[in-house]
């Protein structure tokens, strides 16, 4: 299996992850492409790699090509009868699948909107439009998606329950955007800050290049 990769991406952690927490490192190679040349935006990526010019993409060795984080961590947990990252039961599986669908579109893909809109982002090669307003919209998005994600924890272990899933990885992926693009967790998450620090004692998070804290607000 070949991964189109970007080394330090939030979206590309969350995959190295769940081949972490699968054991399926050395089942991969890691191909880079070089998103601040804009690599992922030629036409011949978009034809041949992505349509949707992202970064992760899974290459099979038949050829067939996985894009999106979720669809390849899918991939990935049916590889084995475990299931631990997606769930076996119908309830868990539809759980797990609602919190990782919040934890995209609440935190992580706002986090993304944010830096794409509202910051430099990736450069003026690929920044081609930019629109602020909507960037900082998807900035408090993601501030309120952390508060969310904060109640969720103050009642339960992980984001989908009581054990470790798909969705705790794409929590962590917007924390490392958060850190990233440097936007502070609500002083008053702290049952969001508890859980990070616990995912960070997971081997499969540890090893992640991005991984640094997110900045707090200071408290008043
Ligand atoms: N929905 C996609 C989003 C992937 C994504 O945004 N990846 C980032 C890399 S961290 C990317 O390719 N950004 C480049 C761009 O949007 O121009 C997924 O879950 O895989």
């Amino acid at each position: 299996m070949k991964i189109y990769d970007w080394p330090t991406g939030p979206y590309p952690a969350r995959v190295r992850i769940a081949l972490a927490e699968k054991n399926l490192q050395s089942a991969v190679q890691f191909v880079t492409v070089d998103l601040r040349k804009g690599e992922h935006k030629t036409a011949d990526f978009l034809a041949t790699k992505n349509y949707s010019g992202t970064l992760p993409v899974l290459e099979l060795d038949d050829g067939t090509l996985i894009a999106e984080c979720t669809a390849i961590t899918e991939y990935l947990d049916a590889l084995d009868a475990a299931q631990t990252l997606t769930g076996t039961t119908p309830r868990d599986r539809g759980v797990i699948h609602m919190m990782n669908k919040r934890a995209e579109l609440e935190l992580l893909d706002a986090i993304s909107v944010y830096f794409h809109h509202a910051t430099p982002g990736l450069g003026p090669q690929v920044e081609i439009y930019q629109n602020e307003e909507w960037g900082l919209r998807q900035r408090d998005k993601a501030v309120r998606g952390m508060r969310y994600f904060d109640s969720v924890l103050r009642q339960q272990p992980f984001v989908a329950g009581e054990a470790f899933s798909m969705a705790d990885i794409t929590v962590v992926g917007g924390l490392i955007f958060a850190s990233l693009v440097k936007l502070p967790v609500p002083v008053e998450c702290e049952a969001l800050v508890a859980w990070y620090a616990r995912m960070q004692q997971r081997p499969s998070v540890r090893h992640q290049l991005a991984m640094v804290p997110p900045p707090r607000e200071p408290a008043a």
